[in-house]
């Protein structure tokens, strides 16, 4: 949550930049050394971290330098060597594959892949121009194998994403969640042991084991592995039965508390707590702490949304805090702005409209306007762009013939079928849900391995290493190798780039402009456009550039309109604005290569180096469009399209984070997409599963697989696959095999022993660690180990397991096809 900003002395020549290694991007800054990351420090000023760092930021120069990086683009030959082959050979021979592709099966068979992965979104957000133009339907990311389930809900109950303010609570819960390693919040660390050590405020962990939070918890849930639904239903049980729901709250702001209330009253208690392996006083225990507390909030992440009744749990938890009204005030959750949607559209909310508010109704009978079809489509897009009477009010300030305009983005998100019909989308092959535009990635091999005629036949990868993320690697490297063309973009030469038929080298994330949209926060929320700190790497291309030289070869635009565009951007925003607008509207076809048409006209007024920050021209726009009161709060104010062009010059001329949104709790309501702006809590699919639980499957492993494997824990020196160089560990550099004391004992297995770990997909050799983090029967290996790099000497170096060779893309959540990483029955044999 936000803080003051303070003025920093850094040293000379040190800049200014962010962390990539997770989502929170902390501030920081570096002293170079010709290239060398010499030294790494805390931005004190950033407005968000506030000069925290964890120990991971230290390291970056192992991302950024090393042997890992390439520098050229790669061609896979015919005996899978790969050859280095110039630019314009590679984008060439794309361009012609692409094309074939697209006037043989249709732009819908080629699939996308990526988005952004820690720290770099900028990529995706220009992969957007490239997707419209080849007209492809398909694309998924990361997101798709742990979010959608929560996504899903979120849709349903209240169309939008939320967070807690974890500042400010008095209680704090934790469910499948460990953010003393894995943050997700600002400055994580420092608020656990404040939290912990004031006896006001306590803090509820629900995870199987002892982790460094779970053991810094007033009330530790140790739940056994994938008991989650059991648990959390009986929690809310107990508020339901033992009369602790807050009345007042539900009457006014939900919808739908019957048949809630039913189900709920209906749950034995007693019995659950049996299932889920946690005593019954202490469910009610932490029960009664929630429900009487002053405020509370929750996060939910890996531990339920990739296990057993992922979804369930999702709804489960979020019943928690709004039955007891936890909601819209501080030190509970709330729902925020955003700078651009991550999913490319609402929440699985594509059919609902909100009524308007009543800033809504003023802008309306100011002007009279009614809703334009283009208006439709962004308010499908772009969370809280049903606000049209604002949209269209802009655009009518600046061009009269503009009611029709499409905003950058539009075009290209409703390329990918956001929104289109408003009604559940599915994969082509086998109809798996997509939700938030994704299609799920456990589906995505099957979208390929199949001679089914609307197969994906080529996919785009960028930013994201599938190969080695998503479950079943095996069964993922065959799709890959299946494709007519894959094409792979990265800084290194990834086990997913070793399938691939092109690699194109980036520069990093610290040689251009970058940023995520990881913005999330309220009431000030944040975004921070990253400036260059070195010249790309010789070889090496910002990610716009690379598309911007593919768009061209595909002659998606004529030279005048790009020529008109131009000599606008020379007459300033504003002129350059009422230009594209019109523009757009005009050949609405435009919007779908919105963020090309800006990297080469607005782009080119930019300083050089910023130029891939064009497309955020038009995400400030819309961004600034959607939010206006809040943006004006924040000092971009003014009329028609003015506050977006000012909020849009701020992000380029400041080095740290910029505030974008200020809110009062006044308008948290105002996020709430729904007719009537309650919550609609009574989702009947999922309320028919709690009506089951007492009776459904809770145990997963058998005989031959008797442990249940966590495949993918966040540990300190853990970070996605974003350093691939072992030397950035300095501990636990194997990625031991976790076990409880008991376990151990029973398999006559000590720490440093070798053992096998067979699942019903794979086998792999691990290193054993005896810990008393574990409850008996799970075991769990670290993400992001099993990486080849490359040394100097050109031979690789490896450590750990790769855990998607122990998974299996079957095992899943039937609701939204998340994996079940943390649930993989495995069984455990010593090697002597
Ligand atoms: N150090 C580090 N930090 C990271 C990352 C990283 O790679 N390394 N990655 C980032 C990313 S992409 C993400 S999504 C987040 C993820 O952040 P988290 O979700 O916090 O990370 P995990 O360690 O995967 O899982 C959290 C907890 O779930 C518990 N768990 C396992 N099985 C169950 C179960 O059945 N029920 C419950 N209730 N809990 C269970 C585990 O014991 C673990 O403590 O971390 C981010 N931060
Ligand atoms: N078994 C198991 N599997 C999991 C998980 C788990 O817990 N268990 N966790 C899942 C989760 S939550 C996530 S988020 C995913 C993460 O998996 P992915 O989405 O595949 O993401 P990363 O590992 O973060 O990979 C980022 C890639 O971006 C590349 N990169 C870095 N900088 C740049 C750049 O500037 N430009 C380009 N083009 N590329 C760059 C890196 O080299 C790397 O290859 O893994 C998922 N997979
Ligand atoms: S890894 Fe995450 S918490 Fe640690 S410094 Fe980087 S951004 Fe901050
Ligand atoms: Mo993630």
């Amino acid at each position: 949550m936000w803080r003051s900003w303070r003025i920093s002395m850094v040293g000379p020549g040190s800049k200014t930049t962010a962390c990539v290694l997770c989502e929170c991007n902390c501030g920081i800054n570096i002293e170079l050394e010709g290239r060398r990351f010499a030294k790494i420090r805390g931005d004190k000023t950033h407005p968000a971290s506030e000069g925290y760092t964890c120990e991971k930021a230290l390291r970056l120069d192992l991302y950024q330098n090393g042997p890992h990086r390439i520098t050229s683009p790669l061609k896979r030959t015919d005996n899978g060597d790969y050859v280095e082959i110039d630019w314009d050979t590679a984008l060439d021979e794309i361009a012609t594959k692409l094309s074939r592709i697209k006037s043989a099966y249709g732009g819908r068979s080629i699939f996308f892949y990526g988005g952004g992965g820690q720290g770099n979104h900028l990529g995706s957000a220009n992969a957007l121009a490239l997707r419209g133009a080849l007209e492809s339907k398909y694309h998924s990311n990361a997101l798709a194998q742990e979010k959608t389930g929560e996504i899903w809900v979120d849709g349903r109950l209240y169309g939008g994403h939320t967070k807690g303010d974890f500042d400010n609570a008095e209680v704090l819960v934790f469910i499948g969640k460990n953010p003393w390693q894995s943050h997700s919040f600002p400055r994580a660390r420092p608020l656990l042991k404040q939290v912990a050590a004031d006896p006001a405020r306590s803090m509820i962990v629900v995870d199987p084991r002892v982790s460094e939070t779970a053991a810094m918890a007033d009330f530790h849930l140790q739940v056994a592995p994938g008991g989650d639904a059991w648990l959390i239903a009986a929690m809310v049980a107990v508020i339901v039965q033992e009369d602790l729901v807050d009345d007042a709250f539900v009457d006014t702001h939900t919808s739908g508390y019957g048949p809630v209330r039913d189900a709920f009253a209906a749950v034995d208690i007693a019995a659950f707590a049996l299932t889920c392996g946690v005593a019954e006083d202490q469910i009610r225990a932490a029960a009664r702490r929630i429900a009487t507390a002053e405020s509370v909030c929750v996060y939910e992440d890996l531990g339920i949304q990739q296990a057993p009744n992922s979804t369930l749990v999702s709804y489960l938890n979020k019943l928690l805090w709004i039955l007891t009204g936890n909601f819209g005030k501080p030190g509970t959750m709330f729902l925020h702005s955003s700078f651009a949607s991550l999913t490319g559209g609402g929440s699985g909310t594509n059919s609902v409209r909100r009524t308007p508010t009543r800033v809504d109704r003023a802008k309306k009978k100011a002007i009279g306007t009614g809703v334009t079809a283009a208006g439709r489509a962004l308010a499908f897009t772009i969370p809280r762009l049903s606000r049209i009477g604002r949209l269209t009010a802009a655009v009518e300030s600046v061009s009269s013939k503009a009611l029709d305009v499409m905003v950058p983005f539009a075009a290209g998100l409703l390329a990918s079928g956001v929104g289109a019909g408003g009604g559940e989308r599915v994969s082509p092959v086998t109809g798996a849900k997509i939700i938030g535009g994704l299609v799920p990635c456990n589906s995505i091999a099957d979208e390929v391995l199949t001679d089914h005629p609307d197969r994906f036949r080529a996919m785009w990868i960028d930013s994201s290493n599938p190969a080695h993320s998503i479950a079943d690697s095996k069964r993922f490297r065959q799709a890959m190798r299946a494709l007519e063309l894959s094409v792979v973009i990265d800084v290194a030469f990834t086990e997913t780039a070793r399938q691939a038929d092109y690699v194109l080298p980036a520069a990093s994330q610290f040689e251009k402009p970058e940023a995520t949209f990881f913005n999330f926060e309220f009431p000030k929320n944040v975004f921070h456009l990253r400036k260059p700190i070195l010249d790309p790497l010789p070889g090496t291309l910002p990610e716009p550039e690379i598309y911007a030289r593919l768009l061209r070869r595909l002659d998606v635009v004529d030279a005048a309109v790009l020529e008109r565009l131009r000599s606008a951007a020379q007459g300033g925003r504003d002129t350059f604005a009422t230009t594209f607008f019109a523009s757009v509207a005009a050949e609405p076809r435009l919007g779908a290569i919105a963020p090309f048409l800006l990297y080469e006209t607005l782009g080119q007024t930019l300083p050089p180096k910023l130029r891939g920050a064009a497309v955020l021209w038009g995400v400030s726009q819309m961004c600034a469009l959607s939010n206006p009161e809040a943006v004006a709060r924040s000092g971009y104010s003014g009329s028609g399209l003015t506050p977006g062009n000012k909020l849009f010059d701020s992000i380029i001329a400041t080095d740290t984070g910029v505030v974008f949104t200020t809110d009062t709790w006044d308008d948290v309501w105002d996020y709430v997409k729904r007719p009537d702006r309650r919550f609609t809590i009574d989702i009947d699919s999922l309320l028919t599963r709690v009506r089951e639980l007492g009776a459904a499957q809770s145990v997963w492993t058998t005989e031959e697989f008797p442990f249940v494997l966590a495949a993918g824990e966040r540990r300190s020196f853990t970070a996605n696959t974003i350093f691939r160089n072992p030397d950035w560990r300095r501990r636990d550099k194997n990625g031991n095999l976790r076990i409880s004391r008991e376990d151990a004992i029973a398999l006559a297995l000590s720490d440093g022993d070798s053992a096998r770990v067979v699942t019903q997909s794979g086998a792999a050799t691990v290193t054993i660690e005896v810990s008393d983090m574990m409850q008996a029967g799970n075991i769990a290996l670290p993400n992001g180990f099993g990486l080849d790099c490359p040394t100097e000497d050109g031979t690789l170096k490896s450590a750990g397991v790769s855990p998607n060779e122990l998974t299996s893309a079957g095992h899943k959540d039937d609701f939204a096809g998340t994996p079940w990483h943390k649930h993989v029955p495995a069984r455990l044999e010593a090697i002597r």
